[in-house]
């Protein structure tokens, strides 16, 4: 492992000072990309991550990668397992449990998308930090943000039950939706957006083929279902669920039958069953805080910002926030430029609000509303029905799908 710029204990309080350039809080993917495109140029960064690196890799999430997460990893120089193993898509369905809305986002604008797990990105992540002196201190508990307001910054957590501290000249909150940075920012500070779903997905991850070559986004009177997959062994599906439902009260069968009930009678033949080798429900949210900046505290991923995961949006909204904010950082280090750091929050934030509301619109579009009542049904059949006689309409959501230019 590489030596920490300064690295030394202090002998009275049984506390170990670290110091480094930008001190980074979690090890999620924004934590991790951020750290290795620091790295590439030459930045030390830590990065603080309250889990184990076993329970990081067990969280089974995003599944969609658009180009600005490609080409990420190519930049890095970790795309080869993704470019073996990651499956390309040209296209995907929206379907109404009669219909099948074919949205040929290649021959619309060109671009794919790449069907690789987010699983597999943070472990190919992971095992490089090493190797390329990119330090990670997992299982670092009660993790503290000091100072964030002003140019000497630091942060305490415990590690082995002994106190730690790491002094940076800036902190990069990557720690999700309830991590400590966003609590950071003084309530006169930020302000946040939000609109809470009343359901969630449940999702069943399954080693069996998955039942289309192309994802499946389906509206039917019984809720709303997705088929995706991880590879072509692979297969991950959700059904919408109301909030109170618990996965304990979801067996198999009862989540494949609903399934094949709700994705229509176009793959309810082709779908293999098979048992779950992952189940859980996670509820839907559209959150925005700004802004992404206080003093030397910068938010990125989802601690800034949740996407209803319908238009798979969350994790690539991270890979466009680091790929600002390392930008900003880099100028910042190599030639003692502010501009990048003054204009990031914005510049992030033109993008994240577009994203949000492709998301929100495509998940107001294939649930049901309880509260919808008879004119919203019609309102979401009208406007299906014109999405499948309008090339402009099919257009728009492709180009919004494969991810809005930098
Ligand atoms: P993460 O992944 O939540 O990582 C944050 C990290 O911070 C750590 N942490 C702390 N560390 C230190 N001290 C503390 N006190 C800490 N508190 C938290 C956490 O342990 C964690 O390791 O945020 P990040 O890096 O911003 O990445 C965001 C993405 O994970 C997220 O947006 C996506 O998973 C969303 N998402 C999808 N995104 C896509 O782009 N495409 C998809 O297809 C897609 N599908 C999904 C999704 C999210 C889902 N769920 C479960 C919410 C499907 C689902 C079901
Ligand atoms: C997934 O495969 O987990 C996935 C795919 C597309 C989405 C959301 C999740 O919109």
């Amino acid at each position: 492992m590489r030596k920490l710029k300064c690295c030394r204990r202090n002998p009275r309080r049984k506390e170990v000072n670290m110091k480094t350039d930008v001190a980074i809080i979690g090890a999620g993917p924004a934590g991790l990309m951020l750290g290795h495109l620091l790295r590439q140029a030459g930045i030390e960064a830590v990065i603080l991550e309250h889990r184990s690196a076993d329970y990081v890799l067990s969280r089974i999430r995003a599944g969609i990668l658009e180009r600005v997460t490609v080409d990420l990893m190519k930049e890095l120089g970790l795309d080869d397992r993704m470019n073996r193993e990651g499956l390309p898509h040209d296209g995907f369905y929206l379907a109404d449990g009669e219909r099948m809305i074919h949205i040929d986002m290649k021959e619309l604008t060109g671009q794919s998308v790449m069907v690789y797990g987010q699983t597999e990105i943070t472990q190919d992540l992971m095992e490089a930090a090493a190797p390329r002196g990119l330090e990670i201190i997992y299982s670092a508990e009660e993790v503290a943000l000091h100072d964030v307001d002003s140019d000497t910054p630091h942060v305490t957590f415990r590690k082995d039950g002994a106190e730690q501290r790491l002094d940076a000249r800036f902190i990069a909150g990557c720690d999700g939706f309830h991590g400590p940075s966003r609590q950071a920012f003084p309530a006169s500070v930020g302000k946040a957006f939000e609109k809470i779903y009343p359901f969630g997905w449940l999702g069943i991850l399954a080693d069996v083929p998955p039942c289309n070559d192309e994802l499946i986004y389906a509206n039917h009177e019984r809720g709303f279902a997705l088929a995706s997959m991880r590879s072509k062994t692979r297969s991950r599906y959700y059904i919408q669920v109301p909030l109170s439902e618990r996965v304990e009260d979801w067996p198999d069968d009862q989540i494949w039958d609903e399934l094949a009930t709700r994705l229509g009678p176009a793959c309810t033949e082709n779908i293999t069953r098979g048992p779950s080798i992952e189940k859980s429900i996670a509820p839907l949210r559209s959150f925005v805080f700004e802004p992404l900046r206080h003093g030397s505290l910068f938010l990125a991923g989802d601690a800034a910002h949740v996407v209803p995961p319908t238009g798979a949006k969350g994790l690539n909204l991270a890979s466009s926030d680091v790929a600002y904010l390392s930008k900003a950082f880099i100028r910042y280090f190599k030639k003692k430029e502010e501009a990048g750091l003054d204009t990031y929050s914005s510049t992030a934030l033109a993008r994240i609000w577009k994203a949000e509301r492709f998301s929100w619109s495509l998940t107001t579009l294939m649930h049901r509303f309880p509260d919808a009542g008879a004119f919203g049904r019609r309102m979401q059949v009208a406007e299906l029905d014109y999405i499948a006689a309008s090339r402009a309409a099919q257009t728009s959501i492709a180009e919004n799908y494969i991810g809005l230019p930098l």
